[in-house]
């Protein structure tokens, strides 16, 4: 039954819905226009990351960087557990040795060391859970690759470079959009399954801010998929690559020459500290998505702590961007049993429409993830409060989803939305009776250790790759452009360290 608070609603919405079809049959926006000024306006106001965060900004010394907010500057400079001057003494009498240590085990840690092992050199990956306990994992939405007309990797590199308000670093994204078609193959040749159209295309989708119909999707979590994809070809090599769980790197090592030459684990069931010595040291650690910062809710995994982040901080690596995280527009508030979980953009792709209390569209519903959480976080602020309150205190705002036409059986298929299907049935959720509501969720790191295009850092032996690296997506990234980033940069980072580690 429709909760009280909720009730009127949907007659609203049946109402606007058919205003919306007459507007968009005789070729009118169907939203209220949003003309630049407005759009800064709304960025400036209501983007979580901009007007606060400017006044707690801080500079930090040279070479460490640029302007962070206060809590970025005080995760970065939290305490070590190790002395690392004491620890650099027992590079002579190390616990492992390996030409490649890759600190992460994550997708771009998978595809570095698969990499290196193509380039005839052996690694180690320490990961803090377990191989795969990753956002890579879970991404549920897609991966961008331009892979046929009338799509073209010059459209998907214009598409991130205005995504990212053309602060990315050009050389990135040329890397990111011209290696996509290749990493496709490359995934597909390891065994995974793309969508595909009758005739054996490849299957395209629209996303947030992009030209062209450009995400693929595979028949479950693409996360998922590519992750166990990736996992399989480590775990059939254990001759040449080495997986330590539940051993986290803690610390890098610095030889006399300033150059990375290992680091320090922290073993967390014997609690014992062990020595690292390696030729070249990845780091793919992932974002710090977890930390919650400024209270939102979170989409990351438990093990999304930055402590790479931190770890490079410290050995005097630059970063950037560190005062832009991204807000996923369509964290899920009510129903409560699914308060907190990922709604994928894929519904927005396929036609899914943000609603306020008079169901009204108030912002085109595929903009890029920064216009789409702030004109949301606008419409459910007190000023406006045109946002829906539900009964465990939150607000959010309505998403009119494509499910509710799969459910009349029109168009989409449960495989395309297989979390929120699975959630559903999970719970016993009727989607037409209990309208979803969503309200913008912690998502993605979009700034982080500042990398090259082969992955090199300022520390000689130390390469990024994933979101632990910054400069790919400027301050806001579109939509599907993280797992190719992993893709992209982990086989990169794969190739480049190992060229370094055999140079040594
Ligand atoms: O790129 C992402 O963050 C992604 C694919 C998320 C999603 O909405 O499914």
């Amino acid at each position: 039954m429709y909760p009280d608070y909720l009730k009127g609603l949907l007659e609203k919405v049946e109402q606007t819905r058919a205003k919306r079809l007459e507007l968009a049959k005789s070729g009118q926006p169907v939203y209220p226009p949003m003309n630049a000024a407005e759009r800064e306006d709304v960025l400036s106001k209501f983007h979580p990351d901009s007007a606060a965060a400017a006044r707690s900004r801080i500079r930090i010394g040279p070479n460490k960087g640029e302007e962070l907010t206060t809590e970025v500057k005080s995760i970065l400079e939290a305490n070590s557990m190790v002395d690392p001057s004491r620890m650099q003494a027992s590079l002579a009498n190390p616990d492992y040795e390996t030409d490649l240590l890759i600190i992460g085990g994550g997708g771009a840690g998978c595809w570095a060391a698969i990499t290196a092992m193509q380039n005839g050199v052996d690694s180690l990956i320490a990961t803090k859970l377990r191989l795969g306990d990753a956002n890579s994992m879970m991404s549920e939405g897609g991966m961008q690759a331009a892979v046929a007309p009338p799509d073209s990797p010059t459209r998907h590199y214009l598409d991130a470079l205005g995504g990212g308000h053309f602060d990315n670093k050009p050389d990135l994204v040329r890397a990111l959009t011209e290696d996509a078609p290749e990493v496709v193959r490359e995934l597909e040749n390891l065994g995974v399954m793309w969508d595909k159209m009758e005739d054996g295309s490849l299957q395209v989708l629209h996303g947030g801010g992009t030209s062209r119909k450009r995400m693929l999707s595979c028949r479950d979590y693409i996360g998922a998929i590519i992750m166990r994809t990736l996992m399989d070809e480590v775990e059939n090599h254990p001759d040449k690559i080495r997986v330590r769980e539940f051993e986290p790197a803690i610390e890098l090592l610095l030889d006399d020459k300033g150059r990375c030459a290992g680091a320090v684990l922290y073993n967390l069931d014997t609690e014992q500290f062990l020595v690292v010595k390696a030729k070249a040291t990845v780091i793919t650690t992932g974002g710090f998505g977890r930390l919650h910062i400024r209270g939102f809710a979170t989409t990351n995994h438990y093990g999304a702590t930055g402590d790479g982040l931190v770890m490079a901080y410290r050995a005097g690596a630059r970063l950037k961007f560190m005062d832009s995280v991204q807000y996923h527009p369509t964290g899920a508030v009510f129903p409560e049993q699914i308060a907190g979980f990922l709604v994928t953009e894929k519904i927005r792709g396929a036609g899914g429409q943000p609603l306020n209390k008079d169901g009204e569209l108030f912002v085109f519903p595929r903009e890029p993830r920064d216009v789409e959480s702030a004109a949301i976080i606008r419409e459910c602020s007190s000023e406006r409060n045109m946002g829906i309150a539900t009964t465990a205190g939150r607000t959010g705002v309505w998403l009119d989803s494509p499910i509710i036409d799969m459910i009349h059986g029109e168009g989409y298929t449960r495989h395309q939305f297989p979390g929120i299907c699975r959630a559903f049935d999970r719970y016993g959720i009727d989607i037409v009776k209990q309208p979803m509501l969503i309200y913008p969720s912690l998502h993605y790191q979009n700034g982080g250790v500042e990398i090259n295009e082969r992955c090199e850092t300022n520390i000689p032996g130390l390469f990024v790759a994933g979101e632990a690296s910054g400069g790919v997506h400027g301050r806001n990234r579109l939509m599907g452009n993280s797992v190719l980033d992993y893709n992209v940069f982990g086989r990169r980072a794969g190739k480049y360290a190992s060229e370094y580690a055999k140079s040594v």
